[in-house]
């Protein structure tokens, strides 16, 4: 090689790195913190002044020891929907993850409910991170069954769903949280600031390190929707939801991607669906989706129908099909490498991924290829 072919390599080298720490890996800084502006004796992490509760500066000191200094956070955010009933599970839950990955990253948590989290809440859940925590509350009405809602119509069909013994039948908190997880969350005032999330659930389990950043990975992959556990629903929870998303597609044909994963979700080109979804008690994702026009005008179709009411249609179903349909099959990705459970099913790596992150569970234990479970389906997307 010329030594002038060597120059030249060695500065498109160092022109492409310059890129990649300037625009790729470009630095996030969040929120602006409550605690930053003087609450010194930390009364705010406690007693939890609205949103904040953590004094950033020592918590950026403590990450840098062990974060490469030039790669800082993504755009990003956890997403925790709980009671405070839900606490004991809760705690869990956020341990696990701080331990097995966020401790080494300080990304926030934005904690929703629709009623005040107590004190006693905040101040147990304060102690388990660094990172800041916010706690927020739902507006009412993007909460509670609307007032549209034919509530005769309602009571018959969760009559009817108790009747066939489907479980959450007749609970009307249970829908709520459906059609919020739908179609709200992303537009919560703490969520804003934040692009990506990670939804994170009471007692769920995460059996093994997290070695890299998976928020980097969805942005630099162009990635929208990221699962660990996909399993096909119980029909008589949306009975009529897929002619529902036929009758949108028959009208909006244009925000259905030509690169689409229908194949993930219908047997038989869209005429019926399989009822594969994905998990969504796990999910990370891109809110940008969510908030975008054919998610916004999908939704919105779906709540017209009253169906989050009516039947007990899942956010699970709901997200997994706008994104099969709206986004390219190559933007939603199997995290094979992070080990989950929610019972009663679990994803647990296998091979160097099991290894490298010193899972806790058994590499035999895995739904991925069991009676009920979708990745077959998903797999196949991306075969021939
Ligand atoms: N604030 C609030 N959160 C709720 C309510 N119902 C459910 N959630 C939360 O919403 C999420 C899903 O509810 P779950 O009860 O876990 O529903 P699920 O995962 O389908 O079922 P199980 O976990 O098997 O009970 C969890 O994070 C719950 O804490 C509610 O009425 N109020
Ligand atoms: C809470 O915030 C308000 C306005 O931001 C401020 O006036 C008040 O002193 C704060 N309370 C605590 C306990 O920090
Ligand atoms: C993070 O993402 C949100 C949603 O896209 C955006 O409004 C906000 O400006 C972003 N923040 C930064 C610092 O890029
Ligand atoms: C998983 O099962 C196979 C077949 O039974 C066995 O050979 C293998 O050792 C098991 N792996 C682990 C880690 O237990
Ligand atoms: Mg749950």
């Amino acid at each position: 090689m010329s030594p002038r072919r060597i120059i030249f390599l060695v500065v498109v080298f160092v022109i492409g790195l310059h890129y990649l720490f300037t625009v790729v890996f470009k630095a996030y800084t969040p929120l602006p913190n409550l605690a930053d502006l003087g609450d010194h004796l930390g009364l705010s992490k406690i007693y939890g002044n609205s949103t904040s509760t953590q004094d950033k500066s020592s918590h950026l000191s403590r990450v840098s020891d062990t974060t490469p200094s030039l790669i800082s956070r993504a755009n990003a955010t956890f997403v925790f929907l709980c009671r405070n009933s839900d606490i004991n599970g809760a705690i869990s839950s956020i341990q696990q993850m701080e331990d097995r990955f966020n401790k080494r990253h300080g990304y926030p948590w934005v904690l929703l409910n629709e009623e005040p989290f107590t004190d006693e809440f905040k101040k147990r859940v304060s102690v388990l991170t660094e990172a800041p925590i916010h706690f927020g509350q739902i507006p009412a009405e993007q909460w509670h069954q609307p007032k549209w809602i034919d509530e005769g119509k309602a009571t018959d069909g969760r009559l009817r769903m108790m009747s066939q013994g489907i479980i959450y039948a007749g609970s009307v908190p249970y829908r709520n949280m459906c059609r919020f997880n739908s179609g709200f969350f992303f537009k919560h005032e703490l969520l804003q600031p934040f692009r990506y999330y990670w939804r994170v659930e009471p007692d769920v389990k995460f059996f093994c390190d997290v070695n890299y950043d998976p928020f980097k990975f969805m942005q630099m992959n162009d990635k929208i929707y990221g699962f660990t556990i996909s399993l096909v629903e119980w029909e008589a929870t949306i009975p009529t939801l897929w002619n529902t998303v036929k009758e949108f597609i028959t009208n909006h044909p244009e925000y259905i991607s030509p690169d689409n994963a229908m194949r993930y979700l219908s047997d038989n080109g869209g005429e019926t669906y399989n009822l594969c979804h994905f998990w969504s008690n796990f999910e990370i994702s891109d809110m940008d989706f969510w908030r975008g026009e054919a998610y916004q005008k999908f939704f919105n179709f779906l709540e017209s129908k009253g169906g989050f009411y009516y039947e007990r249609w899942g956010d699970a179903p709901v997200h997994s099909i706008a994104a099969a349909l709206f986004a390219r099959k190559d933007q939603i990705h199997f995290f094979r490498d992070i080990g989950y459970r929610h019972d009663p099913f679990q994803h647990c790596p296998n091979g160097n991924d099991w290894a490298n992150g010193r899972c806790s569970c058994d590499p035999n234990d895995s739904f991925d290829y069991a009676q009920n479970s979708c990745i077959r389906k998903f797999d196949a997307l991306f075969s021939n």
